[in-house]
């Protein structure tokens, strides 16, 4: 009997495209090269758009590379089998994606000079495009109401597990030289400095029109007409019709959708899980 998830080292994961071996190999056997660059988060934080900067970085604002090759190429997905054949294949410097919690990511990383970009979001609002993403999508277990995915949110019962575990995991990484932390807050609050940070990080300079056009090219509504970006040339196989990944795009959505009993619950599971780490390093409410 299957619940509609794929079990791994006691974690659910989407069923459809990931297999056992293939979890296995990319976690326990995946070899990261020093100029390999990786961008990690929990599932619903600001992924795609976080891959759409790299690109965008690295093509110097040209859009050629965005506009001609999908999303999951240019930049695949470590653990999910088709990304994992593709890396495998894949002369470096490559762009890599995981949600893998830390755990469980590669251990050839902590012995490569291999850069992380790990992006994070408020769980509220992870909870509520992560609601969205699972009933349009087939990837996994549907839940039947917003109440009822809360409950597996605050339970870990949701694709990759705990939200709280998987930030606690990646910050005991944040001192280090080759690891930026960065948030989908910041992003929003102010993308250009923070692609400037991310620049800085990866040794890239752009020129102030290069800046501009990596930032006017990942902005929310580009994206969201480019179907290299927006996931809506994925087969109906995978999602509902008329499926994006670029949903609404902002901070707080939590707000028209939790109830204040569910917001205040989260927030005290928020403070016990989160004890012990300094509240600056979250920029949300
Ligand atoms: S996934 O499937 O887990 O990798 O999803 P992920 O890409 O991490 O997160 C999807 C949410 O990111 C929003 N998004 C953006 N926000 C602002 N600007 C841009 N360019 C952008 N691109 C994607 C997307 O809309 C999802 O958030 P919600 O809240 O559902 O809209």
């Amino acid at each position: 009997m299957t619940d509609g998830y794929l079990w791994f080292e006691g974690l659910p994961f989407p069923s459809i495209d990931y297999s056992y071996e293939g979890l296995k190999e990319a976690c326990t056997k995946f070899v990261i090269k020093d100029e390999d660059t990786v961008m990690v988060s929990y599932p619903k934080s600001g992924t795609h758009w976080l891959i759409e900067i790299l690109c965008l970085i690295h093509s110097k604002g040209d859009t050629t590379w965005i506009r001609s090759v999908s999303i999951w190429d240019r930049a695949p997905w470590l653990e999910i089998d088709t990304g994992y054949k593709l890396l495998k294949e894949r002369e470096g410097p490559r762009f890599l994606t995981s949600h893998l919690p830390f755990h469980l990511f590669p251990k050839s990383f902590f012995t490569s000079k291999a850069k992380v970009i790990y992006i994070m979001r408020n769980p509220k609002d992870v909870l509520v495009s992560g609601y969205y993403y699972w009933t349009t999508t087939k990837f996994s277990k549907k839940p039947e109401s917003l109440e009822q995915y809360f409950q597996w949110f605050l339970q870990g019962y949701v694709p990759y597990g705990s939200w709280f575990e998987h930030i606690r995991g990646w910050m005991s990484m944040r001192d280090r030289e080759n690891v930026l932390l960065l948030s989908y807050e910041e992003l929003q609050k102010d993308p250009r400095s923070t692609i400037e940070e991310i620049c800085q990080f990866l040794g890239k300079k752009l020129n102030p029109e290069e800046l501009d056009s990596v930032l006017k090219n990942s902005s929310f509504h580009v994206m969201k007409e480019n179907k290299m970006s927006n996931l809506e040339t994925l087969p109906e196989t995978y999602v509902d019709k008329d499926f994006k990944i670029t949903r609404k795009g902002i901070c707080g959505d939590w707000k028209n959708h939790l109830t204040v009993a569910q917001a205040e619950a989260l927030d005290k599971l928020y403070q016990e899980k989160m004890l012990g780490f300094p509240k600056e390093l979250f920029p949300w409410e």
